[in-house]
């Protein structure tokens, strides 16, 4: 070869080894079971994701609560074990136990963006779990109480009901006996007369058969069920610019497509009609009181364990 060829040769490579080096891979796992529309719509944008991320970022799919366990994803994300996860807050209060406070959010994540509410969750999430939340990807998804035993009252007394964190404070001060499972144990519990009833947003009921073995869902709804990819904070600050930027824009797309769960929202009711789940409904001034009393019920839990920053985000969290 001769030596300008050989030249040329030795420049187009070390032209090509920087672009190559500038590819990341980050590993995500979700909190949700595989069957989950959570994680139907999470794999769709990762697909996506990787064509446009050639060369600059990929995300690596690992899995469901098969690979880290529900409420292991926290810890998992907070240590490093995995870059990113697909959770909601519930989840991982082991972490710290502001998390579980998103629930209460009563404007759009896109508003939570402008007046100051996700600054201050970021600030939270990195210095008490070395987190970033990156998008919150379900929100318009009120929780329901569904239950088999019929109920004219909020007065859950003699009754079992599954629960997270979500639904502690709320469903005990109805009288509940609760019990904690990650969504993976829903159906067994159910299919053994474990537990009369549970938490769950409303759509979402149908991916793993829980409708089977479902008689009411309790109106109205209370609460917003969030579910957000967080990502471990020095991985997320370790990455470059262009990455970073990558990623944050394929976020916001992904979030940016939060409408779709109203819609969802209108089927699912729909939907379990039409599978035979009955409805419960209050009067007017009992679902006022039953509204109330949720919010009541979760931000006292939340202050109470963090006299710190619970006041702040209810001020921040709560439509005027
Ligand atoms: O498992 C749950 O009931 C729960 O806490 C939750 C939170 C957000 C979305 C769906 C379920």
């Amino acid at each position: 070869m001769k030596p300008i060829a050989m030249l040329a040769l030795i420049a187009a490579a070390l032209a090509g080894a920087p672009a190559a080096a500038q590819e990341t891979t980050l590993r995500v796992v979700s909190a949700f079971p595989e069957n989950s529309i959570y994680v139907k719509r999470l794999e769709t944008w990762i697909e996506r994701l990787n064509v446009e991320g050639k060369g600059v970022l990929q995300l690596n799919f690992i899995g469901g609560p098969k690979a880290i366990p529900t409420f292991e994803v926290g810890k998992s994300v907070q240590g490093g074990v995995v870059d990113m996860a697909l959770s909601t807050g519930a989840f991982y209060t082991n972490v710290f136990p502001e998390s579980d406070a998103l629930k209460l959010t009563q404007m759009p994540i896109a508003e939570q963006r402008r007046n100051g509410a996700l600054a201050l969750v970021n600030r939270i999430w990195a210095e008490k779990g070395n987190m970033f939340l990156l998008a919150r990807v379900v929100e318009n998804q009120p929780f329901h109480l569904y239950v088999n035993k019929p109920i004219t009252a909020p007065d859950l007394k003699g009754l079992k009901i599954r629960i997270t964190p979500v639904y502690r404070d709320f469903f005990s001060s109805m009288g509940a006996t609760v019990m904690q499972t990650a969504p993976g144990e829903v159906y067994t519990a159910l299919e053994r007369g474990v537990v009369d009833g549970y938490g769950w947003p409303v759509g979402g009921i149908f991916d793993a058969n829980w409708h089977e073995k479902t008689k009411f869902r309790v109106d109205p709804g209370f609460y917003d069920a969030e579910v957000s990819l967080i990502v471990n904070l020095k991985r997320w600050k370790g990455l470059t610019a262009r990455q970073r930027d990558f990623l944050q824009q394929q976020a916001l797309n992904f979030e940016g497509r939060n409408d779709f769960w109203k819609a969802y929202a209108q089927e699912e009711v729909k939907r379990q009609a039409a599978a035979g789940i009955q409805t419960i409904r209050f009067d007017e001034a009992t679902s006022k009181k039953y509204v109330q009393q949720a919010y009541d019920t979760g931000w006292a839990g939340i202050i109470k364990l963090s006299p710190q920053y619970g006041p702040q985000m209810q001020k921040l969290f709560t439509r005027k």
